[in-house]
This record gives C-alpha cells, structure tokens and sequence, in this order.
C-alpha cells in the first residue's frame, strides 16, 4: 500500500454514504479505480451510530484514513439499531465488496449473517466492539480497546479517591454491548477488595448524553440520594449529562459526587478543567489507520492478528490543563 501512495495520492476518494439501513444511495460503488485506473479495495463499514462524541470522533477517523489510504468506503450509520447493521451487512455481500468490518451495536445476535458472509467469503474485521459467536473463523481479527481493564482502571481510581469509602451510582452504556459488559465487570473488579465502597443503583443511559442527565435526575430525585457520593459512568457523554443534573439539583459534581467516567473526549478534558469531573479513562477511538491497514492485508489474502488492542492512558483534574489543547477528539 505504501508503494502505491504516490498514484494513489491523487486518487478521489469515492464515498457511498449508505442510509441507516445500509440501502446504497449510489450506483454500485464496488468498481472504483484510482488515478491510474487500477481497481480501488473496497470497504464495507457499518457504524454504531452517532450517540456520542466518541463514536463521531470513530466515525470521521475511519472516513479520513478511507481517504488518505485510498479506500473506496461504503460507509452505514445503523442508528444503535441491530436490524439496521444487519441489513448493512447484507447489502455489502450484494454489493460484492472486498472486505467488511463493522462496530457490533451489541455483542449477540451476529451469527447468521456472519455465516453469510462467510460463505460469500468476504474477510470480516471487528472494529471497536466485539461478538459472542461460536465460530472463531466467522471474523479475521478484532481491533477494540480492552474495556475490561478501562472498568479496573476507573474503579481504582475512585478507590484512591475517596479512600475506599463511597456510595456508587452507575450509569451503564448500552445493555448488550460489549463496553457496557466488560466495563462493568472489571470496575466491580476494583472495588471488591474495598467493602465500604458500594454501587447502590446502576441503569443504562444508552452511552447518550441526554439519558445520562435523565437517568441521573432519577437518581437525584430518590428518597436516598443525598447518600450518592460517587458516580462511575461508563462513557463521558452520559457523565456530562449527569454533571448538569447534579448542578441543576444543588449539588456540586466533582466535590460532593465524585465522578470517574471513560472515553477521554475533549468535553471530559473542558469538565475536569472546571472541577466537574475527577477523572477520565481514556478509550482512543481513532483506529481508522489500523483498520485500512488491516483491510488491505485481508484483501492481499496475507496474515492478519487476531487482536489489535488500542494502548491507551488515564487523565485525571491534575493533567486536564495541560493535557487539553493536544486532544484530537
Ligand atoms: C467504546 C465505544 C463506546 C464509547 C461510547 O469503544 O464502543 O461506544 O465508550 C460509544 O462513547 O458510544
């Protein structure tokens, strides 16, 4: 691929941005060429959605590095929609296209149109979010973060926070995925040593920001709740939407509600900056280079891992200052 880049370099990029249902808004786009009239690889990506700050950052990632790598995308946002994906995924096979990955909105449910893909033997990568199938050879490889150990991470931060004593509420991503599972498990994980450290209430806000303010204004309104001192929630955008209904109760977020939340967008780094928020585990959505990378070699029938796990860190209020104006999403 690299060799190509001069050629390629001035190839324009064809990108058929399919509805939610992956229905081809196009003429089919699986014959495109570059510059010199050499035959382009083509992708076949189904998308989340768009429910949160994270997942756009994932989303224009993945468009730009199609661009810069000279890939012919099909691009489907599935509007956190399974049949939506399903439907995507299907009209790639019809579409012949060369290669397929796809961010599972949920981690079951995949097997039969992965077994028909595989039968149309069209290479499959796993972006982002994995699946529960029984068939390890229905996917090539899987790139994703390790959303197990972002769950240790954010419940030892908050042990080392509030000195192992805490009552938790938990706001959970969607129920199903992958990073709603993993992540829960390994905060619980963190805390077990700690028996002061209590989750009173956990309920899905969908990984949004506005069912994380809703949620959290339930939360608030419980007889109880002037007993919640700590919030672990598992994406930024729900903690910034509980970071608002927390004010809007009277009560001060990142003082008398301690929260730790994962994913590391700019709007976490902007909050911890004005004290809002104590600390976020970062999850890097910007694994569109990889991707292109792993696609190419899938497409040229060469080896691929198995797993590709995103290296990632944790920034808490002391390094939010510093660390803001380098954030790229
Ligand atoms: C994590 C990703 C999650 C993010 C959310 O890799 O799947 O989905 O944490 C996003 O912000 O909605």
């Amino acid at each position: 691929m690299k060799k190509l880049l001069p050629l390629l370099a001035f190839a324009t990029v064809t990108m058929t941005l399919a509805t939610g249902c992956g229905k081809k808004e196009a003429p089919d786009s699986t014959n495109a060429t570059d510059a010199g009239g050499k035959k382009k690889l083509t992708l076949g990506f189904s998308q989340v959605g768009a429910e949160s700050a994270w997942r756009t950052a994932n989303s224009q990632n993945i468009k730009d590095e199609a661009a810069k790598n000279g890939v012919n995308l099909v691009f489907s946002d599935a509007q956190q929609k399974q049949e939506n994906q399903i439907k995507a995924l299907r009209s790639f096979v019809a579409q012949n296209v060369d290669v397929i990955a796809f961010s599972p909105v949920v981690e079951t449910g995949w097997e039969p149109v992965l077994q028909e893909i595989k039968a149309a033997k069209i290479p499959v990568v796993l972006s982002d979010r994995s699946v529960d199938v029984s068939d390890p050879s229905l996917y090539a490889s899987f790139i994703g973060a390790d959303f197990v150990e972002e769950g240790r991470r954010a419940g030892k931060f908050l042990a080392e926070k509030t000195g192992g004593k805490a009552t938790i509420v938990e706001l959970v991503g969607t129920p199903g995925a992958a990073p709603a599972i993993d992540r829960a498990k390994g905060f619980r994980e963190a805390i077990a040593s700690h028996p002061d450290m209590k989750i009173v209430k956990s309920q899905s806000g969908d990984f949004t920001r506005a069912k994380g303010k809703e949620v959290m204004e339930a939360f608030l309104r419980a007889p109880d709740a002037g007993q919640i001192t700590a919030l672990f929630s598992h994406n930024d955008d729900m903690a910034l939407g509980a970071i608002q209904a927390i004010e809007e109760a009277g009560r001060q977020p990142g003082k008398d509600i301690a929260i730790v939340s994962i994913d590391g967008v700019k709007g976490a780094f902007e909050a911890m900056k004005a004290g809002k928020l104590n600390c976020t585990v970062e999850c890097n959505p910007l694994i569109g280079g990889q991707i292109m990378d792993l696609a190419q070699k899938l497409a040229n029938h060469q080896e691929v891992p198995r797993r590709v796990v995103s290296q990632e860190g944790v920034f808490d209020q002391s390094k939010a200052e510093a660390e803001l104006p380098s954030r790229k999403y």
